[in-house]
């Protein structure tokens, strides 16, 4: 790779040569190689030229050197840079950027240290250029699964996936409820990955939810519909990101378990319902009202919270969440929370904003 000041030296030729190089680069990383080629056979027939590219002629006079290209001989004499050419690497980037961080595990910060650090272009570079101690077990995983976990998964399926997971469930223990939530709950055609809700009537007893999602997994596993473990495992499993997999189906799915207390069934649920950014735009109202809402309900500080956060001159949604300062105003019911927002009720289906 050149500097700006090797570039300083270069002749006209050189420039050129250099700029359309590595744009026949950029144009091959994103597959389009009959446009890399012009690229290539320019950069041919100028090192086979008799004389320095002075204007638009010089370059004409050249073979293989067309108007477009000539354009652009007269761009990069002029002004030594090659607008095309940046453009063209920062969308690579970003496409490349987007590419890494369909894996599972890789999320901005690591895409763009393969990108910048290792230079990775494309999912096969990760293999060559990427040291196998940067691989988390998550991305081990998600580069296993690559494929699968990037189909989209028809709604008949996920009802398919709900069903045999409930089923096991109930075998379990009837008087807890598996509820299909996430995209599902929203009423889309497809699904990204399946999540699961579970809670039971009353319950409000962490181990109790942790002792019945261990033996759900446990079961599932011994059944062969879970395929991995995404999620380190805890004492207390009251979450559990896995790949799950029905046996007359072809792709493993991405599959999420999240067990909650009763009490907070409605803040989890609008939560887990999402979408990510209806949550985020009603965590904004909260906030905005001097209250806080999380995955498990909406809170309202205590006196000695709000006289704190005066001292210290900082917002409350500012202020490091510590159960016992904030009360719980509502976890039970989603249309209250709504409400208390100041929205009306939406039904799941209209939270896909
Ligand atoms: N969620 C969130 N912020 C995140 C991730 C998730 O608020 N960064 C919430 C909102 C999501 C819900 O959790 O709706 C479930 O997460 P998913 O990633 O499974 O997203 P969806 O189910 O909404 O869509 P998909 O069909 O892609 O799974
Ligand atoms: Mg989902
Ligand atoms: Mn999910």
């Amino acid at each position: 790779e050149s500097d700006e000041e090797d570039l300083k030296n270069m002749s006209n030729n050189e420039l050129i040569i250099h700029y359309f190089s590595q744009m026949a680069k950029e144009r091959k990383v994103e597959g389009l190689q009959f446009k890399s080629l012009s690229y290539l056979r320019a950069i041919n027939a100028i090192k086979n030229a008799p004389k320095e590219i002075e204007c638009r002629e010089d370059a004409l006079s050249i073979p293989k050197i067309g108007k477009s290209l000539a354009d652009h001989c007269v761009e990069i004499i002029e002004t030594r840079k090659f607008g095309q050419l940046k453009r063209q690497q920062e969308s690579t980037e970003a496409h490349v950027m987007k590419e890494l961080q369909k894996i599972h595990g890789v999320g901005a910060v690591i895409s763009e240290k393969w990108f910048n650090h290792y230079g990775v272009r494309s999912i096969p570079d990760i293999f060559e250029k990427v040291p196998e101690s940067e691989f988390t077990d998550a991305i081990k995983l998600g580069l296993y699964y690559y494929y699968d976990w990037n189909q989209k998964i028809p709604r008949e399926e996920v009802t398919a996936h709900s069903e045999f997971v409930s089923d096991v469930g109930k075998k379990i223990d009837p008087k807890f409820i598996v509820q299909t939530v996430g995209s599902y709950r929203r009423e889309t055609k497809t699904c990204g990955d399946v999540d699961f809700f579970i809670m039971k009537e009353d319950c409000n007893d962490e181990t109790k939810l942790s002792q019945f999602l261990t033996t759900l997994v446990k079961e599932l596993f011994k059944s062969g519909y879970l395929k991995c473990s995404l999620f380190p495992a805890h004492d207390q499993l009251l979450k559990f990101l896995t790949g799950g997999q029905l046996t007359d189906k072809k792709f493993c799915r991405r599959v999420d378990f999240l067990a909650v207390k009763w009490k907070y069934r409605a803040g989890a649920l609008i939560y887990f319902t999402g979408n990510d950014i209806l949550n985020r735009y009603m965590r904004t109202l909260a906030n905005n009202k001097g209250l806080r809402l999380n995955n498990e309900g909406l809170f309202k500080p205590k006196r000695r919270v709000i006289d704190e956060a005066n001292k210290m001159g900082i917002r409350l949604s500012k202020m490091h969440f510590k159960e016992d300062d904030w009360t719980l105003v509502e976890g039970e019911d989603e249309e209250k929370i709504f409400n208390l927002l100041g929205l009306r009720y939406l039904e799941p289906k209209d939270r896909n904003i």
